[in-house]
């Protein structure tokens, strides 16, 4: 049998890696049954072969039983012709009682840059409402400001290349090691070749990305704008301006330097600002003086905050005033999250972007657009953003909201507030690929969405490389592309001709054509080569970085090499900078400051990742991170339930105690949905605070306090059948590769007799029970056997304890008979020749911490000796900085 390999790009982060799928030759196709594992593309740019473990894990999370698979309407399933006239009807109805401005567009960075393309068209062309934004409003909004307002444009100046390229890179407010692995291991690699690289390493906790860090400064959260102010400072001091660059290409040199030394005039006073020591901040500034070739590479640490837009233009004046941009592993690069977050971006999709990189305020943008477009209703100003437009529909104002691709009751902050939204509005579409989400709970109409192996498009890179997504299997029941929706509703509203594509190269064409159209190098974002491309080239399209205008095919590496802005004067604009803490700080009521973020294996609310049970390997419950000395102040102990209170909610989360947090601070992650578990919902606690430029919500800071909960017993129960009530204090659902595996907490008083009542209740199958009480531990061990078959195992134990479920997982439902020693072993949780394992580190070879403790008891000491006994950290590699803790910690213990 011959195979052809299919490339296409992975769906999650915005390193934008390619992937290879082999797909046999054989008449059927491409099956759910036949998928074969995907590998790294060795001619893709971004990752030259490698993938990190979730983008090696994708075959995996093909699988689902919880797709949507036809229309909805009011929990009916209906035709698609009838859910798109009920749409359809609503919004005509709306947009005349209402004006066009009562509809709005909730889309998503993880849309395709042609569905993303055909809504932003619909809304502010024919519509004629700017309400549509994005979850990129939560992710890199201020990064696009910060741009904006410098460059006068949102041109990402560098790429990859970069990054391996500088003598100093600064990494702020960013995980890479966990969020964008591959970007990581380049770096990593890089470091090694030239070992005189230096790492600095920016973020109020200790993460996996400091492993490679000459310099970790644990700045007190939010202060890193006088970090850079006092860069700029230095860089006069120590005269490494670079003059001619300043008085040539810049404006507003005097004013931002001003500024910074009115707001943050002394070492001494940075240094308190930010909580490091002075020694730490002339160490950085000492580097920052003699490397011309550094880059700083920034995230949400920086993006998600009240002031995130000045953070981001900090950084940036400090990258004019020493003329290191648009030069060979040089400038100030922000790294999108998202895998389409740019293509968004390049479509207009926020609502204060028209498209194609032009804005309302341009002068004659709209009507270039309207012109192009054939427009008859344009918009003609911006729309409402993120947090405002949530606001607007709980006061009435927005009466039909269409969500695509994004789940707002778990991202946005104030997830109660979105609740109210959502309940107000009179219609709320939602277009996904899941049937169950917390926020398909809220919808009025259900339109199922093609995902990640059954769609057709491109995507753009955080290096600015458009990438094709090719579709491998048959879209799921009656599941359709996004963008074949969108232009379905607006034939429907009478935009017939506007919206008659026959399939997505037309829309890309369009685009495309739309970024040439009075152009001729006024704008950045001008991609005029595509303009007439076939649907064979398209289909045949190799990975490449825009700009690609008319005569250059091959793309555009780097930005502002010519040192040429998108300003009228062409001239880069310094920003006088005040560095400000974030809007919510801790008080004697909520003494403790709230940071989220993401954890390695999963992928925001799980939609994906939570299908692969070897991803939830590594952390398989949400968990808040504390000191050591709050956790004893409080009397929380390792793995214990505690909760979390804030002004706005409450979350229940697993205590993990680390040293990774400063004291007063505590991390959690923000995966976990109700989907997934009962109070874990992170955002739940966080304020509706936001930038004020760029609408970005202040994710990462916010008010609690924390509180052990009592009088409570840990557990699990593991199951064949989903279990119909989940009456616990706490529950989590650990996917699995068999059954259910719910880790719970009981009340303390829960006895054999209701435990067994409540699985009685839950389960359909009865059977017999086996049973082991300790009345000394207060231990209770139940396991339920019907036909000599496991169904389900429960365990109650007064503190937590860890129990390795695998090896019970694959009883259930055994096709054997359960012998008398399985029987025993059941109640004991492993039977005497299966090794425990211990928590997962790395998911590619599943080798856990208990087989890496034993090797290195055993004398092995190094991360390379570790990979030749267990195989950890060989293929991926994402698990290396976790591995590298294990090693010098043993040897000091040993020594
Ligand atoms: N595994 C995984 N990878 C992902 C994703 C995922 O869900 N899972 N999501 C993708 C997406 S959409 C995004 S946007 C990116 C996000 O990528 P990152 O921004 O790297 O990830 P986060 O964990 O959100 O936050 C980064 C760091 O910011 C730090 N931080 C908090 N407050 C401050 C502060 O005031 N100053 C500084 N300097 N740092 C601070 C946090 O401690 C955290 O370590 O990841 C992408 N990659
Ligand atoms: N507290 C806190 N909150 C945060 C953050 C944080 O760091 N802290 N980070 C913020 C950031 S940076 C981000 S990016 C957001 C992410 O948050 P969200 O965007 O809300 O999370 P996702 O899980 O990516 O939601 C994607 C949804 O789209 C569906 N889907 C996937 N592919 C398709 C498709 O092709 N078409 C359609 N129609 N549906 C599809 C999935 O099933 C899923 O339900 O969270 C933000 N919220
Ligand atoms: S780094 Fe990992 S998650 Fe990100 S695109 Fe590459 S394989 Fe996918
Ligand atoms: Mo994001």
């Amino acid at each position: 049998m011959t195979a052809t390999i299919t490339k296409t790009t992975c769906p999650y982060c915005g390193v934008g890696c390619g992937v290879n799928v082999t797909v046999p030759n054989i008449d059927s196709g491409l099956s759910l049954d036949n998928i074969p594992p995907v590998s790294g593309d060795l001619d893709h740019p971004a990752n030259f072969g490698r993938l990190c473990v979730k983008g090696s894990s994708l075959a995996q999370t093909l699988q689902s039983d919880d797709r949507l698979l036809v229309p909805t309407v009011k929990g009916e399933a209906v035709s698609w012709e009838s859910a798109v006239d009920t749409v359809s009807e609503k919004i005509a109805q709306v947009v005349k009682d209402h004006g066009p401005d009562a509809f709005a567009f909730y889309l998503s960075g993880q849309i395709l840059t042609e569905d993303y393309y055909v809504a932003n068209k619909l809304a502010k062309g024919f519509i004629g409402t700017a309400n549509v934004d994005t979850n990129s409003r939560l992710c890199m909004a201020s990064a696009v400001v910060g741009y904006k307002r410098a460059f006068g444009s949102d041109t990402v100046p560098c790429n990859y290349e970069d990054l391996e390229l500088c003598d100093l890179l600064i990494m702020v407010g960013s995980n890479a090691a966990w969020t964008h692995p591959i970007l990581y291991q380049r770096i990593v690699a890089a470091k090694k070749q030239r070992p005189n690289m230096k790492v600095v390493v920016i973020d109020p906790r200790e993460t996996a990305t400091c492993d490679i860090a000459d310099l970790h400064l644990a700045i007190r959260p939010g202060s890193d704008a006088a970090v850079f102010s006092f860069l700029l400072q230095h860089s006069v001091d120590v005269g490494v301006l670079d003059s001619a660059f300043i008085s040539r290409h810049t404006n507003g040199f005097k004013e931002a330097l001003n500024q910074a030394t009115e707001s943050t005039p002394t070492l001494s006073s940075v240094a308190n600002f930010c909580d490091i020591s002075e020694q730490d901040l002339l160490l950085l500034a000492s580097w920052w003086a003699k490397t011309e070739k550094t880059v700083s590479f920034y995230s949400q640490g920086v993006n998600q905050s009240a002031s995130g837009v000045d953070k981001c233009n900090a950084i940036i004046n400090c990258h004019l005033a020493t003329g290191r941009i648009g030069k060979e592993g040089a400038g100030p690069f922000s790294i999108t999250g998202q895998p389409n977050a740019m293509g968004g971006r390049e479509v207009g999709g926020l609502a204060n972007q028209l498209a194609a990189h032009m804005d309302f305020a341009t002068p004659g943008a709209q009507e270039l657009v309207q012109r192009f477009w054939q427009a008859p209703n344009m918009a003609t100003e911006n729309g409402l953003k993120a947090v405002d437009l949530f606001q607007a529909m709980e006061e009435g104002k927005i009466k039909v909201v269409w969500i695509m691709s994004t789940n707002p009751m778990v991202s946005m902050p104030d997830t109660a507030q979105v609740r109210r939204a959502l309940e107000k509005c009179e219609l709320v579409i939602v277009s996904d690929c899941k049937a169950h989400t917390d926020t398909t709970a809220m919808a009025d109409v259900l339109f199922p969405a093609t995902g990640w192996s059954e769609k057709d498009g491109t995507v753009t890179n955080s290096e600015r490389r458009i990438s094709r997504q090719r579709g491998l299997l048959p879209a799921p029941g009656e599941a359709k592309h996004d963008w074949w929706v969108i232009c379905k509703v607006a034939k429907c509203l009478g935009y017939q001709s506007a919206f008659s594509y026959r399939n997505v190269h037309e829309i890309f064409a369009e685009h495309a054509g739309l970024s040439e159209f009075e152009n001729s190098g006024k704008r950045d974002f001008d991609i005029g080569h595509f303009s007439r491309i076939t649907k064979e080239e398209y289909d045949a399209l190799i990975p490449v970085q825009w700009p690609v205008p008319k005569g250059r095919p091959e793309g555009t590496k780097r930005m502002f090499e010519d040192a040429r802005f998108f300003t009228p004067d062409n001239r880069a604009r310094f920003i006088p900078i005040t560095p400000t803490l974030p809007i919510h700080q801790a008080t004697p009521e909520w003494p403790f400051t709230l940071n989220t973020g993401r954890v390695r294996d999963q992928w925001h609310t799980m939609t994906r990742t939570g299908d692969a049970a070897l991803l939830t390997k590594h952390t398989d419950q949400p968990y808040v991170e504390v000191h050591p000395k709050d956790a004893k102040r409080l009397e929380i102990s390792d793995k214990s339930l505690v909760r979390l209170t804030s002004p706005y909610g409450e979350a229940l989360l697993k205590a993990k105690i680390s040293r990774a947090v400063s004291p007063g601070n505590v991390f959690t992650p923000i995966h976990w949905t109700l989907q997934f578990a009962n109070a874990a919902v992170v955002s739940n606690l966080i304020p509706q605070v936001a930038d004020p430029l760029s609408g970005q919500p202040e994710s990462k800071h916010a008010q609690v306090k924390l509180e052990a909960v009592k009088n409570i017993a840990y557990g699990v129960v593991i199951s064949a059948e989903p279990l119909q009530t989940l009456d616990f204090t706490y529950w989590c659902r650990v996917p699995s590769e068999q059954g259910y595996h719910y880790e719970v907490v009981w009340s303390e008083c829960e006895n054999v007799a209701s435990i067994q009542a409540m699985l009685e209740g839950s389960i359909q199958s009865q059977g017999e029970w086996l049973e082991y009480t300790n009345p000394k531990t207060h231990q209770i061990r139940l396991a339920q056997i019907v036909n000599q078959r496991l169904v389900s195992v429960s365990y109650l134990h007064p503190a937590p304890e860890s129990i390795s479920c695998d090896w019970l997982e694959s009883k259930l439902m055994n096709k054997e008979a359960l012998s008398d020693l399985d029987r025993m072993a059941i109640l004991v949780g492993l039977p005497a020749n299966v090794e425990d394992k211990g928590a997962i580190v790395c998911s590619c070879f599943q080798i856990g911490t208990k087989q890496i403790e034993k090797a290195i008891k055993e004398g092995v000491c190094s991360v390379e000796a570790l990979g030749s006994r267990l195989k950890c950290g060989t293929n991926c590699g994402s698990c290396l900085p976790e591995l590298k803790h294990f090693i010098p910690i043993k040897t000091e213990l040993s020594a």
